[in-house]
């Protein structure tokens, strides 16, 4: 039996994580039987969500969760696509996660009203004598990663051109296509389709949330898949 690690249902998301979601969607499009439970990062591989434990083999990271399930179970979530289409899906994969993902993280965490909005419940189970110490605290190695990985470094207007550039590009590939490949859904529809509801989430006033508003067929595709994946 498969158990896969995820923090649960917030902000009107099925994770507040893009990963976390992406790896349901994995796990939904594979058709295969899990369960879920909530991630404990102590005892994350990689001290991140998700991950993933398969009859008591663990697998940390979304992208290591979908090779393993296509060497495993047999299965070729891109099916049918080109070498040159596979590439194609792949960087539109690493555009939402190496790239979006932290102008994401930028908005959440590092604006205080979107903080006290969402993420400042993560530490509701912390004991309120030392919430005041542990929330600033965590902030500022959130703030180190930004600052790491480079999206840190960029003023709030430029993290919004930046990731507007994302956001249309998107729109415009997948165009009229019910998915971002054509009729059928790919791996990388997994993780577009959760940057995308994450980006659109209502919780968090941005301008990238208005730059993926703006794009009409942006919010089908995430109404679509929303209600393929998540109906329940
Ligand atoms: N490359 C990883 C990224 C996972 C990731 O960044 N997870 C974040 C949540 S969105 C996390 O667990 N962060 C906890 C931390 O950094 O302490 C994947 O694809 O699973």
């Amino acid at each position: 039996m498969i158990t896969l690690y995820i923090f649960g249902p917030r902000f009107g998301l099925p994770d507040p994580s893009p990963f976390c979601m992406k790896a349901l969607v994995l796990l939904k499009m594979a058709g295969v039987e899990f369960k879920t439970d909530t991630a404990d990062l102590q005892k994350a591989p990689k001290r991140k969500a998700p991950y993933m434990d398969d009859g008591g083999t663990i697998i940390p990271d979304s992208t290591f969760i979908r090779l393993h399930l296509e060497k495993t179970r047999g299965i070729d979530f891109d099916e049918g696509l080109s070498a040159p289409d596979r590439g194609v899906a792949w960087a539109f994969e690493k555009l939402c996660e190496d790239n979006l993902y932290w102008a994401v993280v930028q908005s959440r965490w590092m604006i205080d009203e979107n903080f006290n909005a969402g993420p400042v419940q993560f530490f509701e189970a912390v004991p309120a004598v030392v919430r005041p110490l542990i929330v600033p605290m965590v902030r500022r190695q959130v703030r180190r990663d930004l600052k790491g990985q480079g999206m840190g470094r960029h003023s709030e207007a430029e993290i919004a051109e930046l990731a507007t550039r994302g956001i249309d590009g998107i729109a415009a590939f997948l165009s009229d296509k019910p998915y971002l490949m054509g009729d059928r859904p790919c791996a990388a529809d997994a993780s577009v389709f959760s940057t995308v509801s994450s980006l659109l989430c209502e919780v968090f006033d941005t301008p990238l949330r208005d730059a993926t508003k703006r794009h009409e067929n942006l919010v089908a595709y995430r109404d679509r898949l929303m209600a393929q994946y998540f109906s329940e």
